[in-house]
C-alpha cells in the first residue's frame, strides 16, 4: 500500500495531487508542523531532515517532494517530457523553480503564522521576502501569458506548485497577475486537485490575505 506522510496545505499536497492525477490509491498518515512530531525518531527514519512529505511506495521510502514527483513521473511514464524531448529543459526549470518560490513562502508562513509572540518576527525580512515572492510571481505571470499550463500541456511541473498556489496570493495582491490568477484557478478546478483537497485538507491559512506589519 502507498502511504503519504502528509500535513494539510503543505508541500505534500503536490504529491497527493499528482497521485490523484495518476489515479493511484494512497493512504494518508497525518503529522503536525508544530510540536515535536516531525523531530521524532520515527519520522526522521522516513525523512532525515524531519520534513514533509515522505512517500512509502513500491517497497521504498522517498523524501523530498521534487524527488517523489520525478520518481512518480518516471516510474509511471506520465506527466513529464522524456529526457531529450523538446520541453524537457523547461520542465526541469519549472519543477525546481517551484521550490525556489516555496522556500520564500515557507519563510513568510513562519513569520506571519507560526512565530509567536509577534515581536519575534523580523519585519525587514518579511518585507524582503514579500518583494522576492513578487519577483517569482512576475516570472510566472510572464511565462503563463498566452499559455494554459507551464508546458504545452498539463504536467507534473504544474503539480509541483501544489503548495504554492494556495499561498502566493495570501501575501501579494492579485492585481497585476491576470495570467497567474487564471492558471491558479484552472489548476484548482481540476477534479484531481479537488479530490486531493477533499482527502488531504485544504489550507494552512485562516485569512485570505496577510498584510505586512508596519514595524
Ligand atoms: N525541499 C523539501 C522541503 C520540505 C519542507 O520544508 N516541508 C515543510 C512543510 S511544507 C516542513 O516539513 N516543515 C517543517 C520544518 O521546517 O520543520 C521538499 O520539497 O520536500
Amino acid at each position: 500500500m502507498t502511504i503519504l506522510h502528509h500535513v494539510p496545505g503543505s508541500r505534500s499536497h503536490r504529491v497527493l495531487w499528482l497521485l490523484e492525477e495518476l489515479g493511484e490509491p494512497v493512504d494518508l498518515r497525518l503529522w503536525s508542523l508544530t510540536g515535536a512530531d516531525l523531530r521524532s525518531p520515527e519520522f526522521r527514519a522516513l525523512s532525515p531532515a524531519g520534513r514533509i512529505p515522505a512517500l512509502e511506495i513500491d517497497g521504498q521510502v522517498i523524501f523530498e517532494s521534487g524527488a517523489i514527483v520525478q520518481y512518480l513521473t518516471e516510474s509511471r511514464g506520465r506527466f513529464a517530457p522524456a529526457p531529450g524531448a523538446a520541453e524537457r529543459l523547461a520542465y526541469l526549470e519549472w519543477l525546481n523553480f517551484a521550490e525556489t518560490q516555496a522556500n520564500i513562502l515557507q519563510a513568510l508562513n513562519i513569520h506571519h503564522i507560526f512565530l509567536r509572540p509577534d515581536a519575534a518576527r523580523s519585519v525587514p525580512l518579511m518585507k524582503l521576502d514579500t518583494k522576492r515572492l513578487a519577483v517569482t510571481m512576475q516570472a510566472l505571470e510572464t511565462h503563463l501569458t498566452g499559455r494554459e499550463w507551464l508546458l504545452s500541456e498539463f504536467s507534473a511541473a504544474d503539480c509541483m506548485f501544489g503548495f504554492n498556489i494556495d499561498a502566493m496570493f495570501r501575501f501579494v495582491p492579485r492585481d497585476g497577475f491576470p495570467a497567474l490568477g487564471a492558471w491558479v484557478a484552472r489548476a484548482q478546478a481540476r477534479p484531481a486537485y479537488q479530490r486531493a483537497v477533499e482527502k488531504g485538507g485544504a489550507s494552512l491559512y485562516a485569512q485570505d490575505f496577510y498584510e505586512l506589519p508596519d514595524a
